[in-house]
């Protein structure tokens, strides 16, 4: 049963309610009441809701997939590769604090990212993606889904701009396009178990992601700036986010930590 009626208005609903999940740290409860969004719409509520970030003074530093990789897809059974916006409130210094006070249920992803060293039309195609990128970084991204559960289908984790919670870059170094594609990445944890993968586990190859952001970014509006970042997805599984140091290293890029109180 649908208590909302024409697209605009889903679309509206659906941002109304995972901005009040975001500034209460409570998370929506699948009551049947939720807007039945297709993927366009999806994308849309995301624009919305990050857009209300953007009127308080937020900048958008980048964009980032998911579910680029199956561990990821396997973890959460959603099959289909996602793009999301970072923000420059999302940002945590390498070697910084992040308070989980006002997060719902994090969870942590060793990652990379890419740099952008020049404006791009996304509308120009996959490989003007690609070669406007410079630089890769070490990185960690901390999702918090605004669903109970972290339960949801394709429409609402677009809608829920794919999680994006938080996020910290390493050291930045020269892309080296054809040594990026098998990297052996690790994810220290406080009390937990070392996460270990490949950026293999990214696409098959990491540089994929530009493409496969480029076909997404331009089919659903979204922009890409000189100096913005592109994290290309996790290459394992999430864990949840503990307190203490984070730490994720990524072979020859080097490392990232994070220190998490509460
Ligand atoms: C969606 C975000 C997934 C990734 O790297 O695959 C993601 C989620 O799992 O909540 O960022």
């Amino acid at each position: 049963e649908h208590t909302v009626t024409s697209n605009d208005e889903a679309v509206k609903a659906a941002a109304d309610r995972l901005h009040e999940a975001v500034e209460t740290a409570r998370p929506i409860i699948d009551d049947g009441t939720w807007p039945d969004l297709d993927l366009a719409q999806a994308y849309a509520a995301q624009a919305d809701l990050v857009g209300r970030r953007l009127a308080r003074g937020e900048r958008q530093s980048g964009l980032k997939l998911g579910f680029t990789s199956l561990a990821k897809m396997a973890q959460m059974g959603v099959s289909e590769i996602i793009a999301g916006r970072l923000t420059d409130a999302m940002a945590v210094p390498d070697g910084g604090t992040l308070d989980v006070a006002g997060l719902i249920h994090p969870r942590v992803e060793p990652e990379i990212c890419f740099r952008v060293a020049r404006d791009v039309d996304l509308a120009d195609g996959p490989e003007a993606l690609l070669a406007a990128v410079d630089a890769v970084a070490p990185a960690l991204e901390v999702i918090d889904s605004r669903y109970d559960g972290f339960s949801f289908d394709l429409p609402r984790v677009v809608a829920d701009n794919t999680s994006a919670a938080a996020y910290a870059i390493g050291p930045w170094s020269a892309l080296d396009r054809a040594g990026i594609g098998d990297l052996a990445v690790s994810m220290e944890l406080t009390d937990a178990p070392t996460t270990r993968g490949s950026t293999q586990a990214i696409l098959g190859d990491p540089l994929d992601a530009l493409r496969r952001l480029a076909a997404i970014g331009a089919a659903h509006g979204f922009t890409i700036h000189e100096g913005e970042l592109v994290l290309a997805g996790a290459a394992t599984a999430a864990a949840p986010l503990p307190l203490g140091t984070v730490r994720v290293a990524v072979a020859t890029l080097g490392e990232v930590a994070i220190t998490v109180v509460d």
